[in-house]
């Protein structure tokens, strides 16, 4: 049997192949998900991967199966991909976040639907295959337990076309419950852990000194987080993850990241008009002050910083940008991600602006920032959008840049300074575009 597995891109059919490895050279890292179906997959079944972020499909190779991951802004093309590959006899399934929430709107679109976590159900999808009795809907009934995942199959991937190949999950979800996070709505509790030698003896094994923490927060668990780290320690790797803004107040586990070769934290801070969203807040004071001296000794510690913050929340007027983009200024952030609220369907948000009646977009290839999805309540769509690109735009003027890679040079050595410089130049040329599609 052969299988194909692929990851679709939103650009897939507007930007060419060589722009868009470009840009994964860049800045772009790969995903877990399918090299996890991949490796869940009998060695008898010829499997081959296409992340078409760098790669294009070839339409002359023909598939007995095809294995599709869908997010929502890539929702309407993966559709369209199924239909491609259903029309000449392929047989099609959909697997991921998107049609996990959304599944009534996928099954007619593919010969079986996959929701929730691969582990549980792709083994007996392949038996019922062989076998002739296909279902047209396999639901996993618990969360998986990560021991017992596979390693992924790296070793489908086409390294050299990314910034950074190697990604690793020591742990899946996230304690807190963001009405916006799709993870939250879909596998985010609770929060589940590797046993750390299991990580350890993973990471020990990747062919390369750099990686990416795959977690959705790396300090969901604090006591985890200092076990790994300092189990990490010892090997020598260079690293980055995404936590929320609390681990900036740790010091002990800011002094073991960076002892452990952390390089940089996708820091979630959220917003500056509602830090309580997030819970579990031990600082007094305006989110302004706390935000800043966040970002201050995180960098402080030897560690980069990418500031992420979301706007366009209720509570959020036009003050919200200048009033942001001054906190990672002044705090000295590396890197931004600035993004308008995507109400992802299956969210709670989405299910709440749509009571509202405060959708007003139903395309989900739009539902990508900085594309307003929805009626913001305290400005119009177009202020949004506008506000989203002047601060990103302004984050990485060419002054800022100037300014953020002497901070970075000063603050985490001339290493680390010219990386900035780059990361900041390839963020530019990318918003110079308008977009935010990372
Ligand atoms: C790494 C990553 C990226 C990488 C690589 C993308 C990729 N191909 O995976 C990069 C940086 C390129 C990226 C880009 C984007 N991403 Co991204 N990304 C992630 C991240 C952090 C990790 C993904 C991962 O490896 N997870 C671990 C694996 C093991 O889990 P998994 O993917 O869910 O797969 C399991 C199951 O879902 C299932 N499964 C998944 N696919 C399939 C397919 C089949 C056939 C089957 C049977 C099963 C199956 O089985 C798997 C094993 O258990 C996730 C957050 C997260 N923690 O998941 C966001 C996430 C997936 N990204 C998201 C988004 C929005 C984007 C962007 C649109 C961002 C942007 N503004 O541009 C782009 C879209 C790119 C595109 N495809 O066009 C959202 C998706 C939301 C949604 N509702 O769709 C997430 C959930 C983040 C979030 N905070 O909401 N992303
Ligand atoms: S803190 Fe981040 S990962 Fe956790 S629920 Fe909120 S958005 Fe999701």
């Amino acid at each position: 049997m052969k299988l194909l597995l692929i990851d679709p891109v939103t650009t897939a059919e507007t930007v060419s192949v060589t722009e868009r490895t470009k840009l994964r050279q860049g800045i772009g890292y790969p995903g877990l998900g399918l090299l996890t179906v991949a490796a869940l997959t009998p060695e008898d079944v010829e499997v081959r991967y296409i992340d078409e972020s760098v790669e294009d499909i070839d339409f002359d190779y023909h598939p007995d199966m095809v294995g599709i991951t869908v997010q929502a802004p890539t929702a309407p093309y993966a559709y369209r991909l199924a239909a491609q590959f259903r029309n000449n006899g392929t047989t099609v399934i959909l697997g991921g976040i998107h049609v996990s929430l959304n599944t009534e709107e996928a099954l007619p679109h593919a010969d079986a639907v996959v929701v929730g976590e691969a582990e549980l159900t792709w083994p007996g999808l392949l038996q019922d295959y062989n076998s002739g009795q296909l279902k047209k809907l396999y639901r996993a009934r618990s969360l998986a337990e990560l021991e017992r995942s596979p390693i992924p199959r790296r070793d489908l991937l086409k390294t050299d076309r990314y910034f950074i190949p190697h990604v690793v999950q020591a742990s899946k979800g996230c304690p807190y419950g963001c009405d916006f996070c799709s993870l939250h709505a879909y596998v985010g509790q609770p929060p589940r852990y590797r046993l750390v030698p299991s990580v350890i003896d993973e990471l020990a094994e990747l062919p390369s000194d750099n990686f990416i923490f795959a977690d959705d927060n790396l300090y969901s668990d604090p006591a985890y987080t200092e076990q790994l780290l300092k189990n990490l320690a010892p090997l020598n790797k260079r690293w980055a993850a995404e936590a929320t803004w609390h681990i900036a107040y740790d010091n002990e586990i800011l002094k073991l990241a960076r002892q452990s070769g952390c390089i940089g934290l996708f820091v979630g801070f959220d917003s500056i008009n509602n830090r309580h969203r997030l819970r579990k807040v031990p600082q007094v004071g305006k989110a302004e002050e706390i935000y800043v001296n966040a970002i201050k000794n995180i960098v402080d510690h030897g560690i980069a910083v990418v500031a992420a913050f979301v706007f366009g929340l209720d509570e959020d007027d036009e003050s919200v940008f200048e009033r942001s983009l001054q906190v990672v200024l002044d705090g000295g952030a590396n890197l931004v991600n600035f993004s308008c609220l995507v109400p992802y369907p299956g969210t709670p948000v989405h299910e709440r602006l749509k009571r509202e009646d405060r959708l007003i977009e139903s395309d989900l290839s739009k539902y990508i920032s900085p594309n307003v999805c929805f009626a913001p309540r305290m400005m119009s769509p177009e202020r949004l959008n506008e506000g989203v690109i002047w601060a990103q735009k302004e984050f990485y003027s060419y002054q800022n840049i100037l300014k953020t890679s002497l901070q970075a040079t000063r603050k985490l050595g001339w290493g680390m300074g010219l990386f900035a410089l780059r990361l900041n130049l390839a963020q530019k040329a990318n918003w110079g575009k308008g977009s935010d599609e990372n």
